[in-house]
């Protein structure tokens, strides 16, 4: 369900929420539908959900014991909004984000085995070591990164919609930028061109409260970042982020506009990380129970294993038997990424730009 501005504060920020979202009248946004999900989708989404929670817990152990190094951003307690998005996506679909990629990464349909090992910077990683947590990409599953530079996805997860137009393969490009970048010139450039020649690009803004230790309205001169497309025309929707199957209709809705050709929408999904902005984050802008509030009160996994269990879709023991396949699977990528070799020195000398 998709939540007006006012109603959908999420608890951890009601209370800073500065008046002038109250006041600034919404435009043309968009309600979805009251979510109608099959029983089999919600396990599927239970399922990808907590393989992105037991990845990046395990990606977080192994950073600890110095087998990760350089950066390494987690994703968890954002995972229903990659799930939730994604589960409407078609096979001619792209996907592009941020530094924060794992959990789009394993959800777009890569190698648990190979973006561990890439995060190891091992030779059975998808860049063959050499690019770790940030650079990573498939063509194969049309996953284009994996960007470090703030908001440098935008104008090129614009350019690829471009490219689905341009070649007529009816693909969107699901683009997913941090509340971080929203306020770059980059963004509304894009914003521009993309309302301008109608391309069929969904710009999925993960407002997750904070970019590094700077809240959203220390940043933002407007906190209702799905109205950032206005002045070109294009509508947006803010969603509870923390809700896959809220996401997941909205991305439906969102994308009937998309593919009917009238060009981009903007979905604000309102979510939240429960670890540092990276492992090197001591987080002192923020209190511990600001963090365990949202964990206790919102928790997308936790949320949707009461559902199952309430409508009776799955019983605790089938539950428990997911967790344990999805804990194999990730054990597995540990030992993969643990044991795969260094990379070779000659890998220094491929797929990079000499000049002559
Ligand atoms: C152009 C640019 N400026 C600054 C940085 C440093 N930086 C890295 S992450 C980050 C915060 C971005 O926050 P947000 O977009 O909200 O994404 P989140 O980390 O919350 O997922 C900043 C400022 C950078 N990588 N690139
Ligand atoms: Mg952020």
């Amino acid at each position: 369900m998709v939540k007006n501005a006012k109603a959908n504060k999420p608890a951890q920020s009601a209370a800073k929420a500065p008046r002038t979202i109250a006041k600034t009248k919404p435009p043309a946004r968009q309600r979805a539908p009251k979510a109608q999900v099959a029983s089999d989708d919600l396990l599927a989404y239970y399922r990808e959900m907590l393989l992105i929670r037991r990845f990046e817990e395990k990606a977080g152990q192994l950073y600890g014991m110095g087998l990760i190094g350089g950066f390494c951003h987690l994703y968890i307690g954002q995972e229903a909004v990659v799930v939730g998005a994604q589960a409407n996506a078609q096979p001619q679909d792209s996907v592009i984000t941020s530094y924060r990629d794992h959990g789009h990464m394993l959800v777009c349909g890569m190698d648990p085995k190979g973006v561990m090992a890439e995060l190891t910077g091992r030779e059975g990683g998808y860049s063959r070591g050499k690019g770790g947590s940030m650079h990573m990409f498939s063509r194969e599953k049309k996953f284009y990164g994996g960007h470090g530079i703030v908001g440098g996805q935008v104008p090129m997860g614009t350019g690829l919609a471009f490219a689905h137009k341009y070649n007529q393969d009816g693909g969107v490009c699901f683009t997913y930028f941090g509340d971080g970048s929203i306020n770059q010139g980059q963004v509304y450039e894009s914003f521009n061109m993309a309302q301008l020649w109608r391309l069929p690009v969904l710009y999925i803004v993960e407002n997750n409260k904070y970019g590094m230790g700077t809240s959203v309205s220390r940043a933002s001169a407007t906190t209702a970042l799905y109205q950032r497309g206005s002045a070109h025309g294009i509508p947006g929707a803010q969603v509870d982020g923390m809700d896959v199957m809220s996401v997941k209709a909205a991305t439906a809705t969102a994308l009937d506009h998309v593919r009917g050709g009238k060009g981009p929408y903007i979905l604000e999904m309102l979510t939240y990380r429960y670890r540092g902005h990276s492992m090197s984050d001591p987080a002192k802008y923020r209190s511990k129970d600001e963090v365990s509030k949202v964990r206790s009160e919102q928790d997308p996994i936790d949320n949707l294993r009461e559902v199952i269990l309430k409508t009776k879709v799955a019983d605790e023991n089938a539950l428990k038997e997911i967790d344990r396949e999805i804990k194999a699977i990730v054990t597995d990528a540990a030992e993969f990424a643990k044991n795969s070799p260094e990379p070779n020195p000659a890998e220094l000398y491929t797929d990079i730009l000499v000049e002559a």
